[in-house]
């Protein structure tokens, strides 16, 4: 063997030898990066509610309850075609606003999320739906009310809570034979919300006799009141219904005393939070305002209800506002029927969310109609007394 022989031999066995070190010994074709530990699957689960503006503390309500799942799920380990997966919370603020909810909804489109938990506003989340529905993205709204939202025949929209025609009907009825309101005021924020659930309330308040003196309107950036207001302190309505947000209604309780008007006053989920308490002060009154959550449970269902806003407290440092446990239980029914389908392909696990009947959830049992809306969907009827919040029944 001469020189120009015994380099090429060298230059084999070196090679060899590198490629048993990388435990590749007997074919040189197996990409190195093949034996490499496996890259962890991730699975990512997008999150959109208003982070900014005048709602943003319901916002992050809504997020920290996605996160709360997440976390969970991630520490109990879930495992999807025999490997261990991570869910990422792909979290994006629309501000409560229309147009930035179809931007972010199309960039987490883009960044092929496997499920959309939102979006918080009716407003956002109908708009959004069509991108998602596109897509073929599933999407679990747990608080947007609208009736519309699940009735455009999209496949991919699910929501956890009742709607409006359900709040309307309840509170309508409520404000007539319970609160014996028989004139009423009526104003609304021109959303997509509180639009649709004043005029569901307006609809069942006249049904049950009552009549309707007054309709005004405002905005759901607005802080000064006192227009409509005075005219409606001139029809001397026993009850003024707000279809809105607690961030407008606590400044219009506020502007109400000021004005000595006494009358009862109610709205829908929006303006049922924790913080309706800080937001009106001392206009909160005891039992002058009413309300009705989009969801409830009762009886044994109440001890895991009431650990969740433990839990919460305690890893947030923070109570639960109002829809934190709904958007808990989205993530969780989500991540449910992926584990079903044993998959996170949209197209697979889809159906398997569709069918979801029985989903044993901190918010009460889980399951879809037809249209993607919860099957017998409870509300709770509550008022504000000694400045807590307070339930009064949990009607289905
Ligand atoms: N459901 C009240 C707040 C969210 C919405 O429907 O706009």
């Amino acid at each position: 063997m001469n020189a120009k022989t015994i380099t090429p031999v060298l230059t084999l066995i070196a090679a060899a030898a590198l490629l048993v070190a990388c435990g590749k010994k007997e074919d040189a074709a197996v990409p190195a990066a093949s034996s490499a530990p496996a890259a962890a699957v991730v699975v990512k689960i997008g999150h959109i509610a208003p982070l900014s503006g005048a709602i943003a503390h319901l916002g992050k309500d809504n997020e920290n309850g996605a996160r709360m799942a997440i976390d969970e799920l991630n520490s109990a380990g879930v495992m999807l075609d025999g490997k261990k997966i991570t869910l990422e919370l792909v979290t994006e603020d629309d501000a409560a606003d229309p147009k930035q909810g179809t931007a972010v909804a199309q960039k987490l489109v883009d960044a092929k999320v496997s499920g959309v938990i939102g979006h918080l506003n009716s407003g956002t989340t109908i708009p959004a739906s069509k991108l998602y529905s596109d897509a073929g993205i599933p999407q679990i709204s747990p608080s947007a009310t609208n009736p519309k939202y699940t009735r455009q025949g999209f496949k991919t929209a699910f929501r956890v809570v009742a709607d409006d025609v359900h709040l309307g009907s309840t509170l309508g009825k409520y404000a007539v034979q319970t609160l014996k309101g028989q004139s009423i005021a009526v104003i609304d924020d021109r959303t997509a919300y509180g639009q649709g659930v004043a005029e569901e309330f307006t609809k069942a308040a006249e049904a049950a006799g009552a009549k309707v003196v007054a309709k005004e309107f405002t905005t759901d950036k607005a802080t000064d009141f006192n227009a409509i207001l005075t005219t409606i302190k001139g029809k001397k309505p026993d009850v003024v219904f707000f279809g809105g947000m607690d961030a407008v209604a606590g400044p219009m309780l506020k502007q109400m005393k000021s004005l000595g008007i006494k009358a009862k006053f109610m709205g829908g989920d929006g303006i049922c939070t924790t913080d309706l308490i800080k937001l009106a002060g001392d206009a909160l009154g005891d039992e002058q305002v009413f309300c009705a959550e989009a969801g409830g449970v009762e009886g044994e269902a109440k001890a895991g209800m009431d650990a969740f806003k433990v839990k919460y407290t305690a890893k947030f440092s923070s109570d639960v506002k109002l829809y934190a446990p709904y958007v808990y239980d989205a993530v969780k029914v989500m991540v449910a029927a992926m584990v079903k389908a044993n998959s996170s392909d949209p197209a697979k696990y889809l159906p398997m969310l569709a069918a979801t009947a029985d989903y044993k959830g901190v918010t009460g049992p889980i399951g879809f109609d037809e249209k993607g809306d919860i099957k017998n969907g409870a509300l709770t009827l509550l008022t504000y007394k000694g400045g807590q919040r307070v339930e009064l029944a949990v009607v289905r």
